[in-house]
């Protein structure tokens, strides 16, 4: 990862001139710390030996996977798509006037579609503009580029195949940045988790970049529980394929009919959860590490958390991790929320001692 971050620029830039005289999208990639397969099978067996058993969302986005989530998104049940879409379609210039000129880096840009509205909004009020997904799926992210740079060929497109964390250390290098995280993916992570890598996000900034942060919210239980149980059966499919994947990846011949989809609002933590039931016990073997699982019948293995937020709460969680909100969009149901923050100029890692 250093080989890469070390010179950031320059592999940028290497990138950037090849994408201009090809007009073909690049990619980058940080230099491997470890081999992926090895990361994926201890982080399983890691995961399953925890109690209670709790798998990374982030290895759900392989190609399939990556797939599949765009699948949910076209589900009637899932709103959050359509109604974070309609916020931006409705705010996108909006969002441009008040930053000002600026470069964009979106983190989990998946197909990068509900971007187009930025990008749109973008190219009208200053022409070429510089967009940088960041993804780990490298399938999701070189098509995305193909079709971004295609389609908008003033938009200057380099791909950033990652994990969030490890494109913090571009950030420096492309300010002035707008950073969008779109789609509630935040509510993946767990509110200690959230607010750790909101500081470091902040610290990675400079101050006056700015961050644009999709959120859902807290609503009806029977929303929330279609929208994660859709009647085609599509997020019953994403969650398998986490252990299909495995099945590819680490050949541990996990029998997936035995593996149920099951996801429910937790109301007192305002979270969906999202499990993998095993109706059959079995043991199966994760090789590189070659490490033994059995998992009994009726086994619960969790495979996300999707938080859902308040913004009375979320505004000053944020405004305590080093960013200011300088506005707050929403759509008439308020249903999802779209905040527009900025790196605050005078940031400290602590919290602000408060006086009694
Ligand atoms: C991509 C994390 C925002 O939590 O709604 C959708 C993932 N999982 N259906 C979400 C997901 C099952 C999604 N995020």
């Amino acid at each position: 990862m250093d080989a890469f971050f070390a010179s950031p620029e320059s592999h940028l830039c290497r990138n950037l001139r090849e994408a201009c005289l090809k007009r073909t999208p690049a990619i980058v990639q940080p230099a491997l710390s470890s081999d992926p397969i090895e990361d994926f099978a201890n982080a399983c067996v890691r995961g399953f030996r925890s109690d209670p058993r709790r798998l990374e969302s982030r290895f759900l986005y392989d190609a399939e996977g990556s797939a599949l989530f765009e699948e949910i998104t076209r589900q009637p049940e899932y709103y959050l798509t359509r109604t974070e879409s309609s916020i931006l379609a409705a705010r996108a210039a909006e969002i441009r006037e008040l930053t000002g000129p600026l470069r964009i880096l979106e983190l989990g840009s998946g197909s990068s579609q509900k971007t187009d509205h930025l990008l749109r909004a973008w190219l009208e009020q200053e022409g070429p503009t510089r967009y940088y997904p960041v993804d780990v799926s490298a399938a999701s992210l070189c098509a995305a580029c193909e079709r971004v740079g295609s389609t908008y060929p003033a938009v200057e497109v380099v791909g950033v195949q990652c994990q969030y964390r490890e494109s913090f250390p571009l950030l420096a290098q492309l300010s002035p940045v707008l950073v969008a995280f779109l789609g509630s993916s935040i509510g993946n992570f767990t509110p200690e988790e959230m607010s750790c890598f909101v500081r470091a996000l902040a610290a990675a900034l400079r101050p006056g970049d700015f961050f644009l942060l999709g959120l859902d919210l807290v609503k009806e239980r029977s929303l929330l529980e279609s929208a994660y149980n859709d009647e085609a059966g599509v997020t019953a499919r994403f969650t398998r394929n986490l252990f299909a994947r495995m099945n590819r990846e680490l050949g541990s011949a996990i029998d997936l009919d035995a593996i149920e989809h099951a996801a429910w609002y937790r109301r007192d933590q305002e979270l969906v959860e999202i499990s993998a039931r095993f109706t059959r016990a079995q043991s199966f073997r994760l090789t590189p590490p070659g490490k033994t699982i059995t998992i009994g019948q009726g086994e619960l293995v969790q495979t996300e958390i999707s938080r859902k937020f308040r913004l009375d709460r979320v505004v000053p969680d944020l405004e305590r991790c080093g960013f200011s909100v300088e506005r707050v969009f929403t759509d008439e149901r308020r249903w999802f929320a779209l905040l527009l923050l900025r790196r605050r100029p005078i940031y400290s890692l602590r919290k602000p001692r408060r006086q009694l």
